[in-house]
């Protein structure tokens, strides 16, 4: 009896420490920085899919969003990741376009102008995006559109002579090279502060979403945005991948489950914003036009030149990325 005893206490001891260094370690907590502010849809979708992890993952993990640069700033989440000073985070492809050609795809110009199209670019270039982070020893969980590249401007544009000379936003060195080709100078501003180089004349002319114009209230600073649909870019989400493959099964797949998720989301929301966004700037006083046939075939004739200046910089594997676009 008291041997039964004995080993009844052992056994509920083992239990109890199980139980206490189980509850100890039972939540993983990430830090997420994201690079947009609380009133992007990109920020929508990062805290509804971590809604959905913390919610699914039984308390074992639990993902905080900090936006809009409030933790780690833009330029810095990639490497923030990387160097596992965080476990996942969120950013603007094109920005890592000197890391790897791949990721300055996401940014040219009049290859994939429609949402149909821009999915298929996605699904595309998807493995050289998986195989890029991956040699970073990140791996990728879903990437989100922005709705398409318009122009915004303080005066009608009818050909590129009307922006010639112009200080002209970049926020990638894809979009620095289609400054170049468009006759403008490109100057690197983070949205953050756009508004502000806008009335200092910091810029003049920017190509971005009509989300990121009303955003940024740009009726206070600009009175024209023509409508060339030029590209449709993504944000992305990465972890690092030491960090993932340390969770167990089951919370790996909550997390996969809700990228899923949160991809769908993300590129029913691109498509919708791109129609309600570009209402809201007209109904605040922006001069709303479709582009002349000589912006659209000037437009074009430089995404041909960056398309294949593009393939030069990428090789084969860029030529098998193309080639698998265009059979979609
Ligand atoms: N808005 C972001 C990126 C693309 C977009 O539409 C920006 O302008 O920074």
């Amino acid at each position: 009896m008291k041997f039964v005893t004995n080993r009844t206490a052992v056994l509920l001891a083992s239990l109890l420490t199980l139980g206490s260094v189980g509850s100890a370690s039972a939540e993983t907590r990430w830090d997420m920085p994201t690079p947009y502010g609380d009133g992007t849809h990109q920020t929508q979708v990062a805290r509804s899919f971590a809604e959905e992890v913390n919610a699914n993952s039984n308390g074992k993990l639990s993902i905080n969003i900090h936006s809009g640069g409030s933790l780690i700033k833009h330029p810095e989440i990639h490497r923030a990741v990387k160097t596992r000073q965080v476990q996942i985070g969120e950013v603007f492809i094109g920005r890592l376009g000197n890391l790897n050609p791949i990721f300055k795809l996401d940014n040219i110009p009049f290859l994939a102008t429609d949402f149909d199209s821009a999915e298929k670019l996605y699904q595309a270039s998807k493995p050289e995006l998986r195989k890029a982070l991956a040699k970073e020893n990140l791996i990728l969980l879903y990437a989100s559109p922005w709705p398409a590249q318009d122009l915004y401007s303080n005066k009608p544009v009818n050909s590129l002579a009307d922006l010639s000379g112009l200080k002209m936003r970049s926020y990638s060195p894809t979009t620095s090279r289609l400054a170049d080709l468009m006759g403008t100078t490109p100057v690197n501003i983070p949205f953050s502060d756009v508004a502000q180089a806008f009335t200092t004349n910091a810029i003049e002319a920017m190509v971005t979403s009509p989300s990121t114009g009303v955003n940024g209230q740009s009726w206070d600073y600009i009175s024209h945005f023509t409508t060339i649909h030029a590209w449709i870019p993504k944000n992305m989400v990465f972890a690092n991948k030491r960090i993932f493959d340390r969770l167990d099964e089951a919370t790996q797949q909550v997390i996969l489950t809700a990228a899923e998720n949160a991809e769908k989301k993300g590129w029913a929301l691109g498509r919708k914003l791109a129609v309600e966004h570009t209402d809201t700037l007209a109904k605040n006083g922006i001069t709303i036009a479709e582009p002349s046939d000589q912006l659209i075939s000037e437009m074009q004739q430089i995404g041909q030149t960056m398309v294949s200046e593009w393939l030069s910089e990428a090789g084969a594997s860029g030529d098998a990325v193309l080639d698998t676009f265009q059979s979609l």
